[in-house]
């Protein structure tokens, strides 16, 4: 079960944030060449696949000096936070105020125990997809490996039961139906990566594809 007096603490936490969000306008949280949505459309290759909170399982492996699974009941124990935060598609939409909840991307590769030399994830998807970003991205702390989004749990075309998101960068580096997370030493680009996709992916720098890579 949810630690509930940690849960309030840090629902406390981001009523405040929230406070202070809201002395900034819309319109300077929306990206350039984006625009707000309402309506949580969805982006897949295709393949939603079927995975229950029974069959989910999370490895993390690598450069880690003790690989991990994680089942249903693991991750439940954990301590779930949620993290309000603004989402960004490449194909150019941005919802805003989006209430994540789940655990942070930081306390699950700290119980792996990431290696001197891990600087890079890839991030693995049920359906087969793969994104990529440094190590130091994920500690990051709103980055959540995310059961719930807008009241209630993920759905399946959303990643449910459990995505990653990565607010700071476009969403396409948030898998869905996250499965497992590799730590490398070197960088490994992901499925859109591969194709065209900016490697770092910052929406206030419009890092879209990677033609205007800084490498
Ligand atoms: N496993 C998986 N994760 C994925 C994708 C995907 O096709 N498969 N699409 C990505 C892209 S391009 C975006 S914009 C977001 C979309 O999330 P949503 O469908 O919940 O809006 O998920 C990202 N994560
Ligand atoms: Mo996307």
């Amino acid at each position: 079960m949810p630690d509930w007096k940690k849960l309030i603490a840090a629902k406390i936490a981001i009523a405040k944030k929230g406070n202070q969000r809201s002395t900034m306008g819309a319109n300077e949280r929306i990206p350039p060449g984006q625009k707000q949505v309402t309506t949580f459309p969805v982006l897949d290759l295709g393949i939603q696949p079927d995975i229950t909170k029974e069959s989910w399982q999370l490895r993390v492996f690598g450069l880690v000096e003790k690989e991990i699974i994680l089942d249903w009941k693991s991750f439940e124990g954990l301590e779930h936070i949620t993290d309000v935060s603004d989402f960004h598609c490449v194909t150019r939409w941005s919802q805003l105020d989006m209430d994540w909840q789940g655990v942070r991307a930081q306390d699950i590769l700290e119980m792996a125990g990431p290696l001197a030399h891990a600087k890079f994830v890839t991030m693995y998807g049920e359906d087969g997809y793969t994104t990529n970003l440094p190590l130091e991205a994920l500690l990051d702390d709103d980055v959540l490996i995310a059961h719930s989004v807008l009241g209630k749990p993920l759905s399946k075309e959303h990643g449910g039961p459990v995505r990653m998101v990565v607010p700071k960068r476009y969403a396409w580096k948030g898998a869905k139906w996250l499965k497992a997370i590799e730590l490398h030493a070197f960088d490994q680009r992901g499925f859109w990566e591969m194709r065209g996709y900016h490697n770092d992916a910052f929406p206030f720098k419009e890092q879209r594809f990677s033609e205007d890579d800084d490498i």
